[in-house]
């Protein structure tokens, strides 16, 4: 019997410093009606949805900078949304700033959570491949301080969800094949993920041009190779004068785009995702218990690390 979740990917134009959580929130909230009112079961809002993308500055003040994170989820001013979420039956996935306190101390996560349609936290998921640097850079036109803000958190998960099987990344991890394939291992049918990149990367403006190709390969590429939908949510158009790319859409296990925003702005793309469509290339050329070769794969490292010495000598 096909398993269908109608999911809305919900990208968001920019969000400017001024904007308060109050605005963030409403926009976030009309996602949500437009889902419901399209018969979606499931929302998946950006990275760091709801603020600017702050790691683009250097921040010195400490609470200048902790304006930007929350301290519980949801709170005051999120709470809305997990309320709604279960008033509407519609469940979703939020990027955030999180601001843990762990045995006393603060530690700080680019985080995610994917809520249910009861309105309830399903799971959480602190990302893993943090790009950028840590100290300030001043001859970049922006900066992107993640190793600054954020720790990395601990892997990649999967949850029992919406009929299926749900995993979590977010934006620099779709880059990074391990990231699909821990989850594919682990039997993935839906990888929620969200973004914010800016068309310019400083240190190699030769990208620039090949930044929305770049996008969409990693993630179709992801999603065929584990046989797993790949729903990529971004944060788009010109935020505090930094052009993100936007390219929100949905994936097939085919590894083809089913749906997509055509704008910058705020936009749903929405489709309706038959989880049993995993299964063929999950049980064909993708079955990983006939076809991988671990065994091999540590031949192939070992070789390479008795090379490795010589080819420094040289
Ligand atoms: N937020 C985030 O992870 N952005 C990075 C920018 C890197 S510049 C290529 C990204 O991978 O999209």
């Amino acid at each position: 019997m096909p398993r269908f979740i109608n999911v809305a990917a919900a990208q968001l134009g920019p969000i400017q410093r001024a904007d308060s959580r109050r605005d963030v929130v409403e926009r976030l909230l009309a996602h949500l009606h437009q889902a419901h009112a399209m018969g979606c079961q499931l929302v998946v809002f950006p990275e760091l949805a709801l603020t600017t993308f702050f790691p683009r500055w250097y921040l010195e003040d400490p609470a200048e900078l902790d304006a930007f994170y929350e301290r519980e989820m949801p709170g005051a001013e999120t709470r809305v949304l997990f309320e709604t979420a279960a008033r509407l039956g519609v469940g979703f996935y939020l990027g955030y700033a999180e601001l843990a306190l762990e045995q006393g101390a603060a530690r700080r996560y680019n985080t995610s959570i994917l809520v249910g349609q009861d309105g309830a936290i399903i799971g959480k998921y602190r990302k893993v491949h943090l790009p950028g640097h840590a100290e300030h850079e001043p001859w970049r036109d922006f900066q992107h301080l993640e190793k600054r803000y954020f720790e990395p958190g601990p892997g990649f998960d999967v949850w029992r969800a919406y009929g299926g099987v749900i995993g979590m990344a977010l934006c620099n991890d779709r880059r990074w094949s391990e990231t699909y394939r821990v989850m594919g291992l682990q039997g993935a049918e839906m990888i929620l993920l969200g973004y914010n990149t800016p068309v310019h990367n400083p240190p190699a403006p030769e990208h620039d041009d090949l930044s929305m190709f770049h996008n969409h390969l990693v993630m179709q590429a992801g999603a065929y190779q584990n046989g797993t939908w790949v729903v990529g949510v971004a944060k788009g158009g010109k935020e505090e004068g930094c052009e993100m790319i936007g390219g929100t859409c949905i994936i097939a296990p085919s590894g083809e785009i089913v749906a997509a925003c055509s704008t910058k702005g705020d936009e749903l793309a929405i489709a309706r995702c038959d989880l049993d469509l995993c299964h063929s290339y999950k049980t064909t050329t993708f079955n990983f218990d006939r076809h991988r070769r671990p065994d091999a794969y540590g031949l192939i490292t070992s070789r390479r690390g008795a090379i490795e010495p010589e080819h420094l000598a040289a």
